[in-house]
């Protein structure tokens, strides 16, 4: 739903004048954290977010109650540029933490509300990380984190810095996704490139021939308790998928 939300903003962004577009002025961050993949929304009700840095820097704002002003409340480094962080419950303790990509190839697990390492990768451990998500994938409980690094579907334990998985097969998605999207109450992994993948036992059930387009998202879009695929065709147009069915729906 978020990037659907996200098209829409990008949309809305576009027919605004050019300095409206300066998050900095923009009263909520919303619009800010929506369209930028290393920004993640905290707690609304204090306006609190983080966001990654080109320099290598984890950044918390919040507003102040008295001045109404957004100001950091929190920072720590990275080292690295960071690509993308997703807020999400990755170590089993039903409590969320921020997971964190550098275009260097780093994987942070961390606390959402200090900031402090649950664990990382080592340096070097992946060259390049496209993306990742979190979810469990395998139905026991704890969740995993699933990436395309170094053109490779990895599947990483999500509390602790264990490699569960690594495939033999090049990927080279950019963007990925998990969820059952043929209703058979399994999960997919789901990537931009048109494959379709089994959660638990990592074998390929289809590929769409054609990509998914840059960013897509699941949602269930017609109502009947099954996800689709929705994506963006190559001229802009969007696509959706019927996992079920394995055909374009509407497009
Ligand atoms: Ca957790
Ligand atoms: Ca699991
Ligand atoms: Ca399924
Ligand atoms: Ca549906």
């Amino acid at each position: 739903m978020k990037r659907i939300l996200l098209i829409i903003v990008l949309l809305a962004l576009i027919a605004l004048p050019a300095t409206a577009q300066r998050w900095v002025n923009i009263s909520y961050p919303w619009s800010f954290v929506e369209h930028h993949k290393a920004a993640e929304m905290l707690d609304d009700t204090k306006d609190s977010f983080v966001y990654g840095t080109e320099r290598g820097n984890l950044i918390v704002m919040e507003r102040d109650r008295m001045t109404g002003r957004l100001q950091v409340s929190k920072q720590r480094e990275v080292w690295a540029p960071v690509k993308e962080i997703h807020l999400a419950e990755a170590t089993g303790d039903t409590r969320n933490e921020l997971v964190v990509t550098t275009r260097r190839g780093d994987l942070f697990v961390l606390e959402s509300g200090n900031l402090t390492d649950v664990w990382r990768t080592p340096e070097g451990y992946f060259t390049t990380i496209n993306c990742f998500t979190v979810g469990d994938t395998d139905g026991d409980g704890q969740p995993e984190i699933i990436l395309i690094a170094d053109d490779k579907l990895v599947i990483m334990a999500g509390g602790e810095q264990t490699e569960l998985y690594r495939s033999s097969e090049e990927f080279k998605a950019t963007d990925i996704a998990m969820a059952d999207v043929d209703g058979d109450e399994q999960d997919e992994i789901v990537l931009n490139t048109g494959e379709i993948i089994d959660a638990k036992f990592r074998q390929i059930e289809w590929v769409h021939d054609d990509p998914f387009g840059e960013i897509f998202d699941l949602f269930d879009i017609d109502g009947d308790g099954i996800v689709e695929i929705v994506g963006v065709g190559p001229s802009g147009e969007v696509l959706i998928l019927d996992g079920d069915e394995q055909r374009v729906k509407w497009e």
